[in-house]
């Protein structure tokens, strides 16, 4: 008896000191992965996180096993500092982003201005506890080294790095696997950093993330041949004069421009009541003293709201799969703002949630942006939803606007008439929508209904206050609110019965309205087929900046009525191409029609275009073209 004690206290012996540095890896790194998740979810932590995070640990485990035991303890003391040091760079980026760091992020680091000249400041003493341990380890590290021999031969090494690889990666790819299901883009547009690390854990993330970083390199790496990048040049040449004309061009040159996107904003609720009142009064009226264009249609693909902004700023198509703001933010563009802040306006982004989301803190720097007003520089006094409501994000907006230099280029996303809808089911939501209170339908009509009566504020204050008639101002929607599994309640909400692909379609429109200093065209209703690609050349046009390098339209100016959407679908003024059921339909009466040779043509025509532009932003050819100028 004694014998065999003293036989399982020996083993026990050898086992952890054969083992120690593999036991201290775990203990150690998994306590920092979890706190530093805890410290991300400051309501309510996912406890499941800790799957993935054993996960990954496991993975630097079976590396480290099938090294010889010297070089085995250096590789695992080594990655302990890798992991710390990256931990506090994500623990300080979050206390000021409130978001999680990138590789596209660490490349624009110029682009962070604002953090990186108060990194002194972002530091908390508590950030110590994730690196003590390396240094506190150093003796130990030292003289374990010295202790150990190099005894395992490689046949026994084999094993265990094979089990605790297999297992790693496959627990991993299951907990990827779960998350590209319940949320299919958010793995490659990365629109919500934070909710995904929380679920997939700090490794994990940094490894999608430089995943995606390299097979977009690799896939760009190719140079483009030099032909190709002529054909591209000269298509945007022939695109940017298309109309042949230029009516009202640079008419507002020198006027101060505020574009508003605003979130969810479908166009079925203009002018349409529930229960007897109007759901969007306030827009309704500003209509009538607005240009209006009822067929303007959004093209957002995995980008959503960032892929609405990203069309409005650039006239780029959005990316082929992923979203642009994340994958190209690296690159050049031709922007709305810069062309602005190079004609010497002052030009700022202001949005009400957390400046990382949508990448917007790198994006707005490249697309020309001097100021990017986001959570951080407001009073967070009124939280809907997914950040600061609406009302006190605007209410706060004109307050700072007041102090913009003029001429200026103001860019507002609003949020609060984001899915859940919450303006809807919450006390802000005293709009009676009768038998669809309760329903998806009925809350997206009250938080829509909420929203309005905040723009309706926003426009009538900045109307008294002498700003609209210095300025033009555009309003759009970023994209729909009522998403396909839902359509039953669009369809049953507007007495549709004909459901097909066309009527669908009829239905992805977003109101755009324009309201212009002198009340040019007040009252117009444009219904020429537009849609979210043609504003930066319209804006361009009416404010003096030359048409270049775009792929939309000046829409008063070019009424061909063509539309090409991200999956291929297409608009061509006449007729409507369903790309996923490959069928065509004639916009006018909603009649099936056959392919015809022209509009075989017209479909090759509108891919080619499509490629054009992922070219473009694969290789980044706007540096290229603007350079040669
Ligand atoms: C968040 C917001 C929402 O800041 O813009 O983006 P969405 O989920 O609508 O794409
Ligand atoms: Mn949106």
């Amino acid at each position: 008896m004694k014998e065999s004690n003293k036989k399982i206290s020996q083993f026990l012996f050898y086992f952890l000191f054969n083992n120690i540095d593999i036991i201290l890896f775990f203990i150690l790194v998994f306590t920092k992965l979890y706190m530093y998740s805890k410290s991300i979810s400051p309501g309510y932590l996912d406890r499941s996180v800790i799957i993935p995070i054993i996960a990954s640990i496991l993975v630097f485990l079976g590396i480290s096993l099938i090294l010889k035991e010297k070089t085995r303890i250096s590789f695992l003391y080594i990655a302990n500092i890798v992991i710390s040091a990256m931990l506090i760079a994500d623990v300080m980026y979050y206390r000021y982003f409130k978001d999680i760091i990138t590789v596209s992020s660490v490349k624009n680091a110029k682009m962070l201005g604002d953090v990186s000249s108060s990194v002194a400041s972002l530091f908390n003493f508590k950030d110590v506890f994730y690196i003590l341990d390396v240094f506190v380890l150093i003796p130990f590290e030292r003289m374990y080294k010295r202790l150990k021999q190099n005894s395992l031969k490689i046949s026994n090494r084999i094993p265990g790095f094979l089990i605790l690889i297999a297992l790693g990666v496959v627990v991993n790819a299951g907990t990827l696997y779960n998350v590209s299901k319940t949320q299919p883009t958010l793995l490659t547009a990365m629109s919500n950093r934070i909710y995904l690390t929380k679920m997939i854990g700090n490794i994990d993330f940094h490894a999608v993330d430089a995943f995606n970083f390299v097979s977009t390199n690799i896939k760009n790496s190719k140079k483009l041949p030099e032909e190709r990048v002529e054909k591209i040049k000269d298509f945007l040449k022939q695109n940017d004069q298309q109309s042949g004309q230029t009516k009202f061009q640079g008419k507002y040159s020198g006027k101060n421009l505020i574009v508003i996107q605003v979130e969810a904003l479908q166009q079925f609720v203009i002018n349409q009541k529930v229960n007897g009142k109007e759901i969007t009064p306030n827009l309704n009226r500003w209509i009538k003293k607005s240009m209006y264009f009822d067929n303007y249609y959004y093209q957002v693909a995995g980008g959503t709201t960032a892929d609405a902004e990203f069309m409005s700023n650039n006239s780029l198509y959005p990316a082929q799969s992923g979203a642009a703001y994340y994958t190209y933010s690296g690159n050049t563009y031709n922007s709305l703002g810069v062309a602005l802040k190079n004609k010497g306006y002052y030009t700022a982004a202001m949005h009400g949630n957390t400046e990382g989301f949508w990448n917007r803190n790198v994006m707005y720097k490249a697309e020309g942006f001097d100021d990017f007003f986001g959570q951080h520089s407001y009073n967070v006094d009124e939280i809907i939803g997914l950040g600061l409501s609406d009302k006190s994000f605007l209410n706060q907006s004109i307050e700072k606007m007041e102090k913009f230099k003029q001429p200026y280029y103001q860019f507002v996303v609003t949020l609060t008439s984001h899915f859940p809808y919450d303006a809807g089911s919450s006390k802000y939501g005293n709009f009676d929508v009768g038998k669809y209170k309760g329903t998806f339908m009925g809350n997206y009509l009250q938080a829509i209904h909420y929203t309005d009566e905040q723009l309706g504020n926003y426009l009538d204050t900045l109307e008294k206050n002498g700003t609209l008639a210095n300025s033009v101002v555009a309003i759009y929607g970023d994209h729909f609110a009522i998403p396909k599994d839902k359509m039953d309640q669009l369809y049953n909400f507007e007495n549709v019965d004909n459901q097909n692909d066309y009527t669908w379609f009829k239905y992805q429109k977003v109101p755009l309205i324009m309201h212009f200093p002198d009340g040019m065209n007040s009252g117009v209703i444009d219904h020429s087929y537009t849609a979210q690609m043609d504003l930066y050349p319209t804006l361009a046009n009416l404010m003096g900046i030359s048409k270049q390098y775009m792929f939309g339209k000046d829409m008063l100016n070019d009424k061909s009525g063509k539309v090409i959407f991200r999956n291929g679908s297409f608009i061509d003024g006449k007729n409507l191409y369903v790309s996923w059921a490959n069928s065509y339909y004639d916009l006018a009466t909603g009649k099936p029609v056959q392919e015809t040779a022209k509009l075989k043509e017209e479909k090759d025509e509108y891919t080619e275009e499509l490629q054009y532009s992922d070219d473009l932003l694969n290789h980044n050819l706007l540096k290229t073209f603007l350079n040669k100028e």
